[in-house]
């Protein structure tokens, strides 16, 4: 449509906002946030149309308009505004700009002036609350409305009365999630955090990735006398400028006093400081010394640079594939199970799909808690009209606002999936051409199936046969079904084989291969795609390449001039038997803290306490790092350059933002380092160019330059065939060709036949902590959670006459921990839930050593045990 604004021409469509807007014409919008519905309510935004005004936000272009938007009648309009809204609030922020630029000074209205004191709030960790600067634009109710879904602020009162709200309580008793989208989202300053208040705003802006979940959220960190003082969510596809209590606020572990910034060095059973070339040269002689007998775990919160260097270390600087990382605790059954059945262990689809899916698959993920911007994605499109089916045993915030929520025994997944199979089968749901086409043994697998109807699998599984039905003919008859899981799935006995059922449901219906579907693993760090994209496992080299072949190696040795070690390394729970039994006698121990985190920690303590030589490089003197000899301090993700690759296989860039403190350098620095005092030909001098050396190596990240993922990041595969990646795997056939159905049978785990309490715990997390801790403890996230929680029936608590609140005593076979008890329903009878975010707490005390029989992940989430009050 053509227009006319001042004077210009415009076409396009849309608000006359929008076309102003695409002509450089900036018009002031208050209330205006293109990710929620225009309410024009601020009433800024008014332009002349032929005589009349019109808000600008909220009325479409017709053809031939003829617009002004700073006529005398709009600017005498707008200047009279201004004194209205300085009649009745004292606003801060960009809307005080505007209306000083109107010319308003508060003259006008003075009589009208509020009678009540408006409210104000400091009940929360971050937020502030001060109703007298608000100018009632209502951008804060939208965004927690429709941004989060987390409708914590109303609007009370009509007229000149009007108000925010959030009810009798304080804000922090509410159910704010502490995301922040109302105090970025408000422009008078009404609505802040303790970050920005009295913080200077005019500083640098970095735009990096955020270092907690797999999300990967990018942020745009604000600076000032080169210190961050504040963090907003940045425009980019992932999150839209959304983020969550850690990834906005929980950045201040970064300059804590106790960040390590010198090498230290073990004498006598104490640390004492070292220079960088003592440090290194005694890492390298007890590398040398201990030959062939050394190990190392890579750690998915470093970058992509840095876990390249990492394996490259191992395998040509020390000769070992004795490499691993954490995926192997978290997501390594996911990569096993999709690997066999598809051919690609990644997850399938981008996390744009969501606004293109109908119905959500969620099985074993607290979204909400553990990926919260991908939950805030999810409940927005729940409230859009999507469906939604969850697989939890707990009522998760995701579960309770599921259409149907399927709440199993814990271990139990391969009974349920196969009965949600066993219906679309035998109810003819399922799409006979994509199974005709693209896959192999539907016959097998359909009499397969015949064991395990829902009414046969009842019992066991504790959900009720209607339910599982319904939830069966839901996934099948939706147009587009698109699955999430978590470590509910993977963290099992059966861990693996429940993943490749989750591959054959969506083959049942043809759900992969196309936009808004698909099997997609919700990854745990930010970066453990790419640590093991990088090669920190010990049967696959940097893409995947396995190590095995010879003409992996061939290729590999043609670059790094050394040859990669042709014996498949061990695992993480091999090394630690291996460490037992003398055969690794040093490790190298990057970014983990396995002390806090592995299961069975007594076991994990004593094992490492046994090595000739543990080096561990850190931000902090974790847990595990003070049983090193050697601790090396590295530079965190806002001191250094590099890459992370997210859940979705987008690998997107880490800027440098701040100095490191001290001497502290760089991860990749350091390894970089260690690979030339080991004599392994190459020299980087920048994390480009270990990245241009990872596009040497993988022909699946050949074409991802850092020049062509600067914008949004791009998803793997890149290379010559597809240039910009691969949003979406596996269209018109599988990385492997034809899949196959796979026939898994339940196998219970051996936890239930040891019987080794009353009570079934799951492990696990929530909002506001990250794994160890290390990070999250460091700031005042621990006002809103200040230690582990058990989460427990009021019925299995009045039996021990626990109370809401009170200590208690968690009792295993391999030890004891201590929590918090809630009393909730939200877990079954029976059932119990323990965080493990604080050290002190022990909960790894009560894991045990049973694994998935497949890829070796621990049990997490099946450990019997019994609860007394302490
Ligand atoms: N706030 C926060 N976010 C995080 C992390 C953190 O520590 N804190 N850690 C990050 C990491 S490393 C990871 S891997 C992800 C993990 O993210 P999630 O996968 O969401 O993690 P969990 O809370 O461990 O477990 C998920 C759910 O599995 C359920 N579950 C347990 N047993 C079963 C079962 O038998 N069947 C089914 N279907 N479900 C079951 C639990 O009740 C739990 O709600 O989170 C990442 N994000
Ligand atoms: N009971 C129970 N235990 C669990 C789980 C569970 O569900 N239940 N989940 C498991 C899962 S899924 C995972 S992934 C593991 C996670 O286990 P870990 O990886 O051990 O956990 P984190 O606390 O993330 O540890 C990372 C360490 O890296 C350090 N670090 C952060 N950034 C940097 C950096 O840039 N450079 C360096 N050098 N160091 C850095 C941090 O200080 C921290 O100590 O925990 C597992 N443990
Ligand atoms: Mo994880």
């Amino acid at each position: 449509m053509n227009v006319k604004i001042d004077g210009q021409d415009a076409s396009g469509s849309g608000t006359i906002l929008d076309v102003a807007r695409s002509i450089g014409i900036e018009i002031p919008a208050l209330c205006r946030d293109d990710r929620t519905c225009a309410g024009g309510h601020c009433r800024a935004c008014m332009v002349e149309v032929s005589g009349r005004l019109l808000p600008a936000c909220t009325t479409p272009v017709h053809a031939g308009m003829t617009i002004a938007t700073a006529s005398p009648r709009v600017r005498e309009y707008r200047r009279d505004l201004g004194e209205l809204m300085l009649a009745e609030s004292k606003p801060g922020g960009i809307a005080a700009k505007f209306v000083a630029e109107w010319g308003a000074d508060g003259s006008r209205y003075q009589s009208m002036a509020k009678k009540a004191a408006p409210r104000k709030d400091d009940s929360h960790a971050y937020l502030r609350i001060d109703l007298e600067k608000c100018i009632v634009c209502r951008r804060c109710v939208a965004a927690c409305d429709e941004v989060q879904g987390q409708f914590v602020y109303a609007v009370i009162g009509r007229g000149a009365d009007a108000r925010i709200d959030w009810g009798e309580q304080p804000l922090a008793s509410t159910d704010c999630v502490s995301c922040g989208s109302c105090v970025a989202a408000c422009p008078a300053d009404a609505i802040s955090d303790i970050d920005r208040q009295g913080a200077d705003r005019s500083g640098r802006v970095v735009t990096t990735t955020c270092s907690y979940c797999g999300t990967g959220c990018s942020l745009d960190v604000h600076l000032s006398s080169g210190k961050v003082t504040y963090i907003d969510g940045a425009a980019g596809s992932v999150n839209d400028g959304r983020l969550c209590v850690k990834g906005r606020y929980a950045h201040t572990f970064a300059r804590c006093p106790d960040r390590l910034t010198v090498p230290l060095i073990k004498r006598k059973g104490k640390f004492e400081k070292a220079t960088w070339d003592e440090a290194l040269a005694f890492v390298v002689s007890e590398m040398e010394r201990l030959d062939g007998a050394f190990a190392g775990l890579s750690s998915s919160r470093c970058t992509n640079e840095e876990n390249y260097l990492f394996q490259k270390l191992m395998r040509a600087g020390l000769g070992t594939n004795d490499v691993d990382c954490c995926a192997r605790v978290c997501h390594a059954p996911s990569a096993a199970g999709m690997r066999e059945v598809f051919g690609t262990g990644a997850a399938t689809n981008e996390l744009a799909d969501i606004e293109r899916a109908d119905l959500f698959f969620v099985s074993g993920s607290n979204t909400t808690e553990s990926h919260p911007v991908i939950g805030a994605r999810l409940k927005a499109a729940v409230l859009r009209g999507a469906k939604l089916i969850v697989i939890d045993p707990r009522r998760t915030e995701i579960a309770s606002i599921a259409d149907v929520h399927l709440a199993p025994r814990p271990g139990t997944n391969v009974l349920l999936l196969n009965a949600l199979a066993a219906v679309i089968v035998e109810e003819g749901l399922f799409d006979r051409s994509f199974i005709n086409t693209r896959t192999d043994g539907f016959h097998e697998y359909a009499q397969h199936l015949r064991a395990y109807s829902p009414e046969k699998t009842e019992a066991a599984t504790s959900c009720p046969a209607a339910l599982v039905r319904r939830a069966a003919r839901l996934y099948a008859e939706s147009i587009s079904p698109m699955q999430m899981h978590g470590l509910g799935m993977t963290e099992h006995y059966q861990g693996t084989e429940g993943v490749m059922l989750l591959c054959n449901l969506a083959m049942l219906v043809g759900a992969v291969g196309k936009e808004g579907v698909g099997v997609n693993p919700l990854r745990g760090q930010n970066n453990v795609q790419g640590a093991a994209d990088m090669g920190c496992q010990p049967d696959l080299l940097t893409g995947y390449l396995p190590v095995a072949d010879p003409a992996v190696r061939k290729k590999f040795e043609e670059i790094w001039r050394v040859p990669p070690p042709d014996e498949v390394g061990r695992r993480l729970p091999e090394i630690y038997d291996a460490i037992d039994g003398g055969r690794v006698r040093g490790m190298f121990i990057l970014g983990e803290n396995v002390v806090t985190t592995d299961p069975d920690a007594k076991r994990v303590i004593r094992t490492l306490s046994r090595l000739e030589f543990l080096v561990v490089q850190e931000i902090f003197l974790s847990e595990t790092a003070e049983l090193a000899h050697v601790v090396l301090p590295g530079a965190c993700f806002l001191e250094k350059d590099g890459t992370f690759t997210n859940c979705e296989r987008r690998i997107q860039r880490v800027r440098t933002a701040v100095p490191a403190p001290g001497e502290a350098r760089a991860d990749w620095e350091i390894l970089a380092d260690l690979l030339r005092r080991l004599r392994v030909p190459g020299s980087y001098r920048s994390a480009e160019e270990v990245w241009n050396e990872v596009r040497k190596v993988a022909p699946a990240f050949s074409a991802a330059t850092y020049a062509e993922m600067d914008a949004d990041g791009l998803q793997w595969p890149a290379d010559a065939a597809r240039p910009h990646g691969t949003p979406i795997l596996h269209i018109g056939e599988f990385q492997k060709g034809r899949a196959a159905f796979k026939k898994v049978d339940y196998e219970p785990s051996p936890a239930v036949a040891r019987a080794e309490g009353p009570l079934c715990l799951i492990t696990g997390r929530i909002l506001e902590h990250y794994n160890s801790g290390s990070m999250t403890r460091r700031g005042r996230n621990v006002l809103i959670e200040s230690c582990d929680r058990l989460e427990i029936h009021p019925d299995d608590a009045a039996s021990r006459g626990i109370r809401d609140g009170d200590r208690v005593r968690v009792v295993g076979k391999g030890g004891e921990a201590t929590a918090t008890a809630e009393v909730t329903d939200a877990v079954k009878k029976g059932e119990l839930f323990l965080s493990f975010h604080f050290p002190e707490s022990r909960t790894n005390d009560l894991t045990s050593d049973i694994v998935d029989r497949i890829a070796d992940c621990p049990e997490y989430k099946v450990t019997y045990v019994d609860v007394a009050r302490i």
